[in-house]
C-alpha cells in the first residue's frame, strides 16, 4: 500500500456534507483513509469573490497508482455534482492530490506534490497536523512560516461536526449504568443530549427526564435528530441497535456512531459505516458495579478509543471535556485491551473471593472473611502504587520458600483445587516478578517453578 494526502475543499452546498461523501465514497473504493485533520474555515483563494471554503486533509493507503488515483478523485467530483466552469471558482467538492509518498513527478494533468500547496494555507494548515516534512526533507512548519497566504484559515471543527462540540446534537441508545451516566455526565457540562431510547419504556422515561432529553419511541427515532449516536446497549445488543438505527432510510452521512464497549471492535456497527456513518468507541477503563458509582467514577477516568479517522480528533475532544484521559487504541486490538481489564478488575476479585471461601472454611464468618481479605489486598494495592509490583511481592514465591510453598498447596489440592490450580497459574505467570526483583537464587527459582507445575523443572522465561 502506498501513502498519499488529499486536500479536500468544498464551497457550495452543504459543505461539511460533501466532504464527508468524499471520506465515505473513497473509503468504498477501498482507499483506506488513515487519519483525518480537522475541518477548516478559509477565506477562498486566487478567485475572491466566491463563498468561504471548507477545507481538511486525508492521509490515505492506497493501491492505486498517482494518476489512477487522480481519476477516482475525480469521478467522485462528479458524483458530489460539481460542474467545472470558473477555473479556482465555487465547488461542491475538489480533492486534490498532495502528495503521494515521496514521488517528485509531472505528467500532463497530474503533477506531484501539488504545484501550488506551498503557497496555500489552507493546505499547509490541516496538513501540518498530519505530516511533518515535504519529500524534499523542508519540514511542514517551515514551508508554514514562509507560505506568502495571509488569508484567514481557521479550525471550524471535526469531520464529525463544525462548531461548538455542546451544541452537537447527542443521542444515547441503551440507557444502562453507563449509558445514563454518560448522558447525564455530558448533560451537566452543557452538552445537548437531544433523545434517549431504551427497550424498557418505563426506564427510557425516567432516564429522558433525568437528563432533560426527549423519550424516542425507537432507535431510529433517538438517532433521528441527532449528529452523534452512542449505543450504550449490552455488548451483544449493540449490533442490532446499530443495524435498526440505521435502517430506516434517514441520512447517514452526517451522523458518527460510537459505542462504549470494553471488547467489541468498530466492525459491530458496521451497519450504520455503510451508509457514510463515521464511527468512534471510547471504553472508560474503570468498573462500575451501579449507577451511582459511574456516575461518580466515570469523569477523570482513562478513556480507550477507537475510531474511523475522521471520528477521532472529535472523539479526543469529547473526552477531553469529559476531564479525562485520552489513550488512542488499535481496532484491532480490543480483544487483547479488554483482557487486561478483565485480568486488572474481575480477575483480582475472584482471587479475593476465593480467598474469603478459604477462611470461611475453616470457620471466619461472613464478615471476618471480607474483613480478614480486603485490608491485604488494600495494602497489596498501595505497596504496587508506592514501590512498584515487583518490588511490593512479598510471600513464600518472593522468599523462595519452598517449604511453606509446598505446604500451601497440599493443603489447596486436599480441600480446594479449583483454588489450587489458581495459585499455580498466577505464581508461574507472577515468578517474573521474583526474577525481577533479583532475591532468589536461580535453583531455587527452577525448583519452585518445578512445583507449580507439578513436575520437573524446565526453563523459567527470563532466568539468567
Ligand atoms: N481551492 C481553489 C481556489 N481557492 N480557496 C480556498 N480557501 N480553499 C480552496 O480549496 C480553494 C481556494 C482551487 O482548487
Ligand atoms: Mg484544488
Ligand atoms: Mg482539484
Amino acid at each position: 500500500l502506498r501513502q498519499a494526502f488529499l486536500g479536500l475543499g468544498s464551497n457550495v452546498g452543504d459543505r461539511l456534507r460533501n466532504l464527508r461523501f468524499a471520506v465515505h465514497s473513497l473509503e468504498e473504493a477501498s482507499v483506506v483513509v488513515e487519519t483525518a485533520s480537522h475541518v477548516y474555515l478559509t477565506e477562498p483563494l486566487g478567485y475572491t469573490s466566491q463563498d468561504p471554503f471548507l477545507n481538511a486533509v486525508l492521509e490515505v493507503s492506497t493501491e492505486l497508482a498517482p494518476l489512477d488515483l487522480l481519476e477516482l478523485c475525480q469521478r467522485i467530483e462528479d458524483r458530489a455534482g460539481r460542474e467545472r466552469t470558473v477555473r479556482w471558482g465555487p465547488r461542491t467538492l475538489d480533492i486534490d492530490i498532495l502528495l503521494y509518498e515521496d514521488t517528485e513527478a509531472s505528467a500532463k494533468y497530474l503533477t506531484i506534490p501539488h504545484p501550488r500547496m506551498l503557497e496555500r494555507r489552507f493546505v499547509l494548515e490541516p496538513l501540518s497536523e498530519l505530516a511533518d516534512e515535504l519529500p524534499d526533507r523542508t519540514t511542514i512548519d517551515r514551508a508554514l512560516a514562509e507560505c506568502p497566504d495571509t488569508s484567514s484559515v481557521e479550525v471550524a471543527g471535526t469531520l464529525v461536526a463544525l462548531g461548538d462540540i455542546r451544541e452537537v446534537p447527542l443521542a444515547f441508545i441503551g440507557t444502562g449504568k453507563v449509558g445514563s451516566a454518560m448522558a447525564g455526565d455530558l448533560r451537566e457540562r452543557g452538552f445537548t443530549v437531544d433523545a434517549v431510547y431504551d427497550a424498557d419504556g418505563d426506564r427510557c422515561t425516567e432516564v429522558a427526564s433525568a437528563v432533560g432529553a426527549r423519550a424516542a419511541k425507537s432507535e431510529a427515532d433517538a438517532a433521528g435528530a441527532a449528529t452523534v449516536v452512542f449505543v450504550t446497549t449490552q455488548d451483544s445488543h449493540i449490533r442490532s441497535a446499530c443495524e435498526r438505527a440505521s435502517g430506516t432510510g434517514g441520512d447517514m452521512l452526517l451522523k458518527t456512531f460510537v459505542h462504549m464497549s470494553g471488547s467489541l471492535s468498530l466492525e459491530s456497527m458496521d451497519a450504520a459505516r455503510r451508509k457514510g456513518a463515521l464511527l468512534a468507541s471510547i471504553h472508560p477503563v474503570q468498573t462500575f458495579a451501579d449507577s451511582v458509582s459511574a456516575a461518580r467514577d466515570l469523569p477523570g477516568s482513562t478513556f480507550s478509543m477507537t475510531g474511523s479517522a475522521g471520528a477521532r480528533a472529535f472523539a479526543m475532544g469529547l473526552v477531553e471535556e469529559l476531564a479525562g484521559r485520552p489513550v488512542p487504541l488499535a481496532d484491532e486490538d480490543k480483544a487483547l485491551y479488554h483482557s487486561a481489564a478483565v485480568i486488572a478488575g474481575n480477575l483480582t476479585n475472584m482471587l479475593i473471593g476465593a480467598a474469603a471461601e478459604i477462611y470461611r472454611g475453616i470457620g471466619f464468618e461472613e464478615r471476618q472473611a471480607v474483613e480478614a481479605a480486603l485490608p491485604l489486598a488494600r495494602t497489596t494495592l498501595s505497596n504496587i502504587e508506592k514501590l512498584g509490583a515487583a518490588e511490593a511481592l512479598t510471600g513464600p514465591l518472593a522468599r523462595g520458600d519452598l517449604s511453606t510453598l509446598e505446604a500451601n498447596l497440599e493443603a489447596l489440592d486436599a480441600t480446594f483445587p479449583e483454588a489450587a490450580a489458581a495459585y499455580r497459574a498466577v505464581s508461574l505467570l507472577g515468578l517474573r516478578l521474583v526474577i525481577e526483583r533479583g532475591a532468589v537464587d536461580d535453583a531455587t527459582i527452577l525448583a519452585m517453578k518445578a512445583l507449580l507445575e507439578g513436575g520437573a523443572g524446565a526453563e523459567v522465561e527470563g532466568a539468567p
